[in-house]
């Protein structure tokens, strides 16, 4: 039987089958994609077939079929294996609060990098838009302002004052989402605002680190009343990037492929070479300074340390 992975939890997946029962399942034998060293086989929003295992009330996994593509990432940029967030999405949406806690901005370019290598469409949420002084606003129409000319559509959402959430609704309907983000950026919260009659555990934001608790433990997919499927994740402290080929980095940043193509170097890494059409778009302000600063960080760890222009 066919059916849909909404949840993973270690060895068992929850399946829906075609008429949507839930049917706990295990993994029969090992499953292993070419090249890839995942922790998980088995991602949230796989389709697979299954097995009953009529006395046993439960279903054995035998096959996975072909993702349409995924989010995938390391735990921290020196883990050896990567972990699969899901799979199969109609769009990647990360939750970005600029306080409690504070995403920065080079988070936001690593999930927007990681989307975009797989052409899965990115969007950005600010959640807690409630929050914000005078200070706040104007850091947020700068983020917000960046991130659109880039062409990422993005949201403001307060889910404390239940501020723009019908755009968010449409936003979801008929497609399948993923909510990304650190521990505390009101996913879960969002969730439940969206979707009345769910009532997933939400947690508080501690004093001292301004940061969440880590309070949902498992992806899951939840199911949209107007159409739709919503995949909520724990939250991320670090999005590791797979190792990606530097020159796939700049490919990735929709801004820098647009000039490379005019590098005089073909193998041009936009860092210091003579004719890098990169460095000069970025130069004459075509290209942002916290978006080069990020591509840096991310071809060379410690090209330029945060603590420098933060
Ligand atoms: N002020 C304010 N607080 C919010 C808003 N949205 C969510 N919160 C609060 O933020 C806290 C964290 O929310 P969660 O939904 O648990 O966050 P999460 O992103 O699911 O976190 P993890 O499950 O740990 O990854 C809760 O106390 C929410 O009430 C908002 O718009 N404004
Ligand atoms: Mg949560
Ligand atoms: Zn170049």
């Amino acid at each position: 039987m066919d059916g849909l992975v909404i949840k993973s939890t270690g060895s068992w997946h929850t399946v829906r089958d075609n008429s949507g029962n839930y049917i706990n399942c295990k993994i029969k034998g090992q499953f292993r994609i070419k090249g890839l060293k995942t922790t998980n086989p088995i991602a949230i929003g796989d389709r697979v077939n299954f097995v009953l295992q009529e006395k046993e009330d439960i279903g054995v996994i035998d096959k996975i079929y072909e993702r349409t593509n995924y989010i995938i990432r390391k735990a921290t940029k020196l883990s050896k294996v990567s972990h699969i967030i899901a799979s199969n999405l109609d769009q990647a949406i990360v939750i970005v609060t600029l306080t409690k806690p504070r995403t920065s901005t080079g988070f936001i370019d690593r999930f927007l990098l990681t989307a975009e290598a797989y052409h899965i469409p990115a969007i950005i949420i600010f959640n807690k838009i409630d929050l914000y002084d005078e200070l706040l606003w104007k850091k947020h129409n700068e983020i917000k302002v960046l991130y659109e000319e880039i062409g990422y559509q993005c949201y403001e959402v307060s889910v404390l004052e239940k501020i723009n959430i019908d755009q968010i609704k449409n936003l979801l309907k008929d497609k399948t989402s993923l909510f990304a983000g650190h521990s505390g950026v009101g996913k879960s919260a969002l969730i439940n605002e969206l979707e009345s009659t769910l009532n997933i555990k939400t947690g508080e934001i501690s004093d001292f680190h301004k940061k969440g608790k880590h309070t949902t433990t498992f992806a899951e997919m939840h199911d949209l009343s107007n159409g739709g499927l919503l995949i909520d994740t724990p939250g991320i402290k670090e999005f590791g990037l797979i190792n990606f080929e530097v020159s796939e980095v700049a490919e990735r940043f929709p801004e820098m492929r647009k000039y490379m193509l005019n590098c005089k170097f073909n193998n041009c890494t936009h860092v210091h070479e003579p004719g890098c059409a990169v460095l000069k778009a970025f130069e004459n302000g075509k290209i942002s300074y916290s978006r080069y600063k990020n591509y840096l960080n991310i071809i060379n760890d410690d090209y330029f340390s945060e603590k420098q222009f933060n």
